[in-house]
């Protein structure tokens, strides 16, 4: 793929490497702060500079590179709402979505990285955690010098959680852990993962674990042959009478809730991210619209190109509303799931129907890796799913406005 050449009369791809032009056509950028614009303009940079030119490769090679870690660390990637005391940088909300923003212009599973990181390790462990898990673990976390990961989805319990095997049982000094995760971000290069697990002397009462790497019985398969997140690696959690030590508990919270709190917070991020990827496929399309030549004219010109184009920049502004408006209310304790769940839903629908119609203004050019359109495209087939589906998502608006669940 990597060989693709582009033909002579097609526009260079220098336009998708540029750094991303502003198209902010409601003057949102106004409703940020200097610090806001700041922090996004350095993960903008950093982005341009560092993650655009390897992303084609390791999504093509399903490869993930390690060396971008610190980068990352240093623009406030890992856990940017985290306090200062526990090495985190006490970022705002609309910092957070930021950054989650510009890393995913570039690719959904740079941003998964991330999102796993903070959103569900780092936030149990400083929101549930001991006083010593986060002194242990939130600072190395912050600097990226250990990887986490997040085990809620089982085989036979993906969109229902609840129903999870996975259980630990007190054997003394130790609880016993058994059962098997599946579809885990992180998970074959995670230090600690965070498992979901029902505890087999309170009926069932769901609590998160610190399950450490080199524990004996702890193993995390590989996850191979997927077409979609390539650059993020993906893996199972199995358990074979993992012994854990009870000092790995997150005493603070327990139930189907502790998890739940945790996907608010990512949720969230991927709301801000596929705005990102929105932003980057209208950019690609616009640019490339203005320099090819079809019937001796722009294509920019022909009206139907200008319908695609008029259309995308109008859902991308009514989504950037919407997501900031959301940040508010996070900022402000305010944000509730149905919120979120709605944002979730309607960004990623968003990006997905942006990134096929600025596929179809390159022509034959938007199927390569040329352009990043198509590998946004297969991403967003992971990112519609994971972290509740685009159904799911409908469900619980569904519940939040007739207060009747129909989940079951
Ligand atoms: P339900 O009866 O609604 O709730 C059970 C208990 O949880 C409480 N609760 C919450 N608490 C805090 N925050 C939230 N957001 C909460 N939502 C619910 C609720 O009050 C209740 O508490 P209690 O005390 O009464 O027991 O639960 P349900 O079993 O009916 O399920 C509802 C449903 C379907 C919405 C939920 O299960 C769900 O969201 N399913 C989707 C599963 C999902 O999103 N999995 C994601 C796995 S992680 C992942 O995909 C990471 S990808 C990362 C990456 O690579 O970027
Ligand atoms: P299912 O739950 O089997 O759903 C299949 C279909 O049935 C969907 O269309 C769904 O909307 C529909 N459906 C299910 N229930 C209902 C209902 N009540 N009403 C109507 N329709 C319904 N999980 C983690 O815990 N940690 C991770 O780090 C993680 N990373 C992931 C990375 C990738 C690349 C992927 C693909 C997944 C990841 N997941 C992770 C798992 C992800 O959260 C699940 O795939 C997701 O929750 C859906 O579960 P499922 O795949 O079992 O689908």
């Amino acid at each position: 793929m990597n060989d693709a050449s582009t033909p002579a009369q097609a526009p260079a791809r220098k336009a998708a490497t540029d750094l991303f032009q502003h198209h902010d056509h409601f003057l949102v950028d106004e409703l940020l702060t200097e610090e806001h614009k700041l922090i996004r303009d350095t993960a903008r940079k950093y982005v341009s500079k560092h993650l655009k030119p390897i992303i084609e490769d390791a999504f093509e090679k399903a490869e993930f590179h390690p060396e971008i870690i610190p980068g990352l660390a240093e623009i406030g990637a890992f856990g940017p709402i985290i306090p200062q005391e526990y090495g985190g940088m006490g970022l705002d909300q609309i910092s957070y979505g930021l950054i989650m923003q510009e890393i995913e212009r570039c690719d959904s599973g740079l941003r998964s990285l991330c999102s796993v990181q903070g959103s569900l390790v780092m936030y149990p462990i400083w929101k549930y955690g001991s006083e010593e898990q986060k002194k242990k673990w939130l600072p190395d976390m912050a600097q990226g010098r250990k990887i986490g990961c997040f085990g809620l989805t089982e085989p036979n319990f993906g969109s229902n959680p609840g129903g999870m095997v996975t259980t630990f049982k007190d054997a003394g000094d130790h609880y016993v852990l058994n059962g098997a995760k599946m579809w885990i971000s992180n998970a074959p290069m995670a230090d600690v993962a965070v498992v979901w697990a029902k505890a087999e002397n309170t009926e069932g009462r769901i609590h998160g674990l610190l399950v450490e790497r080199g524990m004996e019985g702890f193993t995390t398969p590989t996850t191979h042959g997927k077409l979609s997140l390539r650059a993020s690696p993906t893996g199972e959690l199995v358990f074979d009478n993992v012994k854990v030590p009870k000092a790995n508990l997150l005493p603070n919270k327990s139930g189907l809730g502790a998890p739940l709190g945790c996907l608010d917070s990512a949720r969230f991020g991927i709301a801000w991210g596929t705005l990102g990827v929105a932003m980057e496929c209208y950019d690609t399309a616009l640019r490339y619209a203005k320099q090819r030549v079809q019937f001796d004219k722009p294509i920019a010109a022909f009206q139907l190109t200008q319908k695609k184009l008029a259309e995308m920049i109008t859902e991308i502004t009514k989504a950037q509303l919407l997501t900031w408006r959301l940040g508010v209310l996070r900022n402000e304790g305010r944000a509730t799931t149905a919120q979120i769940s709605m944002a979730k839903r309607n960004n990623v629908a968003l990006a997905q129907n942006i990134a096929r119609e600025a596929r179809q203004i390159l022509g034959g050019m938007g199927i390569t890796n040329e352009y990043p359109i198509m590998r946004h495209m297969m991403n967003l087939e992971s990112v519609v799913t994971y972290e509740g589906t685009h159904d799911i998502h409908l469900l619980i608006t569904g519940a939040e406005v007739t207060g009747i669940p129909a989940f079951k």
